[in-house]
């Protein structure tokens, strides 16, 4: 696993406000300039993810630029760590950055998207954004979706017994809760006397693939699915991270210090269609979130024109070369095919002899 390199945020002016504020929340002008960098990282990781998927560099494109307001607060609020007194994430295929908020190396998501045998998530046999980090508690991405929610409280029923304060979060979008899985997760967290500390969180971007939200659900609010189970929740704006800053905030006190679920909701934009499989064009007529910030961080006097410019062009170059490195790295060979298939078992009965190994072999 490649560890970034530890880089500040970018440097404040000389005037900076000391705060930059949304309606009644604020967050520091200092938390406002690292959550950008991790924005910017986050986008210009994507873009070139996209341009892989183009020019024959890689296969397939699905990511979460759009999300980056939302996903980067997320990864830097969650508790990294292994075991239960951490916390457990069962993340989407559109958290590209709340991985790289986490501390995640630009070099291991392209490892993945170069299916190199390096790829320290599934050596180069997943799709893109498939993370798995084992001493982050970053429980393997599925493409098949919704089948996180009725694993999320599995780890939580484990941070429950054992005590402390990790808490399992688990996110996906909108259209996946149509899936009775998303159910079963508000049914098996909020059992009276028995409940769970699970964040669910559903990033809505009002379209599975192709089937607008608004055909799809009569509720007008996801949010409000949790009502009925007494689960507390929320729906705010996700593409805002002052917002998105607060809500987690909420969510996730709530859940850490109470030991129940919350469900929250935030709104975010899909800015390249669903994967390039659809062509990933850019979408026109979405709130971009990068856009919107850096427009508030410069009327705030938070950042000038000249360090946004500087903070893009080393993310870009952060990107190359990331790039340069993954498609130069060996590909799986047809011997790595099996590997990590199975856990060893002393009580499969069945395929006894058939695991070929754990992860990190
Ligand atoms: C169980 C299952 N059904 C269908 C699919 C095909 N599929 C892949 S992504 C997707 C749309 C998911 O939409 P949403 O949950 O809103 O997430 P988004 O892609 O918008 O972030 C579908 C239907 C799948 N992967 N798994």
């Amino acid at each position: 696993m490649t560890e970034p390199p530890e880089t500040g945020p970018p440097r404040r002016r000389a005037q900076t406000p000391a705060a930059v504020r949304s309606g009644r929340e604020s967050v520091s002008a200092e938390l406002a300039l690292t959550v950008l960098r991790h924005m910017v990282r986050a986008r210009a990781m994507e873009e070139r993810s996209i341009k892989m998927s183009k020019s024959g560099e890689a296969y397939f494109w699905l990511g979460g630029p759009g999300e980056e307001a939302f996903n980067t607060c997320l990864g830097m609020q969650v508790r990294r760590g292994q075991g239960p007194a951490f916390d457990y994430l069962h993340l989407h295929y559109r958290n590209s950055a709340t991985m790289l908020a986490m501390g995640m190396a630009m070099l291991d998501h392209f490892r993945q998207m170069a299916m190199a045998a390096t790829d320290p998530f599934s050596r180069g046999r997943n799709f893109t954004g498939h993370y798995a980090r084992r001493e982050w508690n970053v429980v393997p991405v599925t493409s098949v979706i919704e089948v996180q929610y009725v694993m999320a409280p599995g780890t939580a029923l484990v941070q429950k017994r054992a005590g402390g304060e990790g808490v399992t979060v688990v996110t996906g979008g909108d259209a996946g809760t149509a899936e009775g899985d998303f159910e079963s997760c508000l049914i098996w967290s909020s059992r009276p006397g028995q409940e769970l500390p699970v964040l669910m969180v559903v990033t809505n971007n009002r379209v599975g693939i192709s089937t607008p939200h608004d055909t799809q659900h009569a509720v007008k609010r996801i949010a409000d699915r949790a009502a009925p189970y007494g689960i507390p929740h929320e729906t705010i704006d996700g593409n805002d991270p002052v917002a998105a800053w607060h809500g987690l905030d909420r969510a996730l006190r709530h859940v850490r210090t109470t030991r129940r679920p919350y469900l929250l909701e935030a709104n975010v934009s899909r800015l390249y269609g669903h994967s390039s499989s659809s062509g990933a064009q850019r979408q026109r007529g979405e709130v971009d979130p990068l856009d919107e910030f850096e427009r508030k961080l410069l009327d705030a006097g938070a950042i000038d024109a000249e360090a946004l410019r500087v903070l893009h062009a080393d993310a870009a170059a952060e990107a190359d070369a990331a790039v340069v490195q993954a498609t130069s790295e060996p590909k799986p060979t047809a011997a790595d095919v099996e590997w990590g298939t199975y856990a060893p078992s002393r009580v499969d009965a069945v395929y006894p002899d058939d695991y070929t190994g754990l992860p990190g072999r």
